[in-house]
């Protein structure tokens, strides 16, 4: 499913023109466009204050590696403060457990809770081998009287998706260089989670060969060109 709504504005020099999507380009979903369920931090939380929340679908490459150039996600409830971070990271071990992942790139940009439909950011081409988990953060901020504590929900998901590769995190602050130490980590499918489903988070990405094929090959000055850019 594709959207003609830009609504992103990226704040960290990312492009607001959207690529349309390129013949062989792969798009990675787990849901069916239908999101319609929304969460956040539980009230249980309000002792801790504001909570960082980081939500987000693993997914494997096609091929060998992709070049992720795009990433869509519905939205719920946000904070007062709408930023919202955007995050890649690759997984060494690509064994569909994201918490000993590696941030390979983030930007920050405005969200919008737009119901069904997807907020849209193009991001710098970023390489991605195997397992990959691409990623939603946002502070949730306590909103509501002292003696009736609430947060938003700005984390949207589609029940009728697969919940064993969605993932998410609460902390004070998320440490994303770790994500296995974050105070409260849930995969979809745990004893915590209410209502199990998938984020209604996608990536888009272009099939590349890895630096271990380009060496036979000869491909490699196309793809170190590639890695330049997203470090
Ligand atoms: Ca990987
Ligand atoms: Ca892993």
């Amino acid at each position: 499913m594709t959207t003609n709504r830009i609504v992103i504005a990226a704040l960290s020099g990312q492009s607001l023109a959207l690529s349309p999507i390129a013949a062989g380009d792969v798009v990675h979903r787990y849901d069916d466009g239908i999101s319609n369920v929304t969460f956040g931090p539980p009230s249980s939380f309000a002792e801790f204050g504001d909570i960082d929340m980081l939500w987000g679908n693993y997914f494997f490459t096609e091929g060998e590696a992709e070049l992720i150039n795009q990433v869509t996600f519905g939205l719920g409830e946000l904070s007062a403060d709408p930023t919202v971070s955007i995050w890649i990271f690759d997984d060494p071990d690509n064994d569909a457990d994201p918490t000993n992942a590696t941030p390979v790139f983030s930007t920050t940009a405005i969200g919008e809770d737009l119901g069904f439909d997807f907020n849209e950011v193009s991001i710098d081409p970023t390489l991605v081998s195997g397992g990959f988990f691409v990623a939603i953060g946002h502070l949730a901020e306590l909103t509501g009287a002292p003696d009736n504590p609430d947060y938003p929900s700005p984390g949207r998901f589609d029940p009728d998706g697969r919940a064993d590769r969605s993932w998410f995190f609460y902390d004070s602050d998320i440490p994303e260089d770790d994500l296995a130490s974050s105070g409260f980590v849930q995969r979809m499918d745990g004893p915590f989670v209410p209502i199990q489903g998938a984020f209604a988070i996608r990536a888009i990405g272009t099939p590349v060969p890895t630096p271990a094929t380009c060496a036979l090959v000869g491909c490699g000055a196309v793809w170190c060109g590639r890695r330049r850019r997203r470090i």
